[in-house]
């Protein structure tokens, strides 16, 4: 049985959940409580390096770090599900959008965050700035990335990758008309049922975003 230790409102447990629910694969979800304390906590600490989520087990395999979650999920659980493409050309594009969105997006998106608790809520002007300046750069080269991206049927690696980074990096500086191939993909990522699933499980803990959510999505 297929088990995920993760948190409902952790954008890297969206990562992992989005192939599951989009395959509707069986598993247990282990929620980690807010507290850092408990049975679960102890599992991920053990697992990963730094403590991080989410963690996955399965059948004696314990599995960190959310690409390598969907790495072996699409060899062990999902191998038709088409998580990672068969052709090797688009594989390396997949694998190289993934770090795209993880690398670019989810960082940028986490520097502001860290602003935010660092400072307690009065993040640095200047910081936020580099912050908004990064993520436009970001969000222009993926407007014209998705000029030629042909959106596939199935979910791969790509939009697990970019549901959850697009959807908080957004929260951190909106992603408005000026990118209107971004700004719609945005909202059809949104609107997958398997998406949909984490925004809704997600909802009840908007209060903690540390920049504050806005009222939308
Ligand atoms: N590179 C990791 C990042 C995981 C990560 O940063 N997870 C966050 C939750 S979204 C976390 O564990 N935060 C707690 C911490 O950093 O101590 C992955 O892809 O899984």
């Amino acid at each position: 049985m297929l088990k995920l230790y993760g948190h409902p409102f952790s954008s890297y447990t969206w990562k992992a959940l989005i192939p599951i629910y989009a395959n509707e694969a069986p598993f247990g979800f282990e929620e980690l409580p807010v507290d850092g304390q408990g049975p679960a906590w102890d599992f991920v600490r053990e697992a990963s390096p730094l403590g991080k989520f989410p963690v996955l087990s399965d059948a004696g395999h314990i599995v960190f770090e959310a690409t390598a979650i969907i790495e072996h999920l699409a060899v062990h659980r999902l191998p038709d599900a088409g998580l990672i493409p068969a052709d090797p050309q688009k594989a390396v594009e997949t694998r190289k959008m993934d770090r795209v969105f993880d690398n670019y997006v989810m960082n940028l998106m986490q520097e502001g965050v860290n602003e935010a608790i660092r400072s307690a809520g009065n993040p640095d002007p200047a910081i936020m700035a580099g912050v908004r300046e990064r993520l436009e750069r970001v969000y222009a080269w993926l407007d014209e990335w998705l000029a030629s991206y042909e959106r596939p049927e199935q979910v791969t690696l790509i939009e697990c990758a970019a549901a959850p980074s697009l959807f908080y990096a957004d929260w951190v500086h909106q992603i408005t008309d000026t990118w209107p191939r971004l700004r719609d993909w945005r909202a059809h990522l949104l609107a997958l049922p398997a998406v949909s699933h984490c925004v809704e499980d997600a909802r009840p803990f908007r209060p903690n975003f540390p920049l504050g959510a806005p009222d939308r999505d």
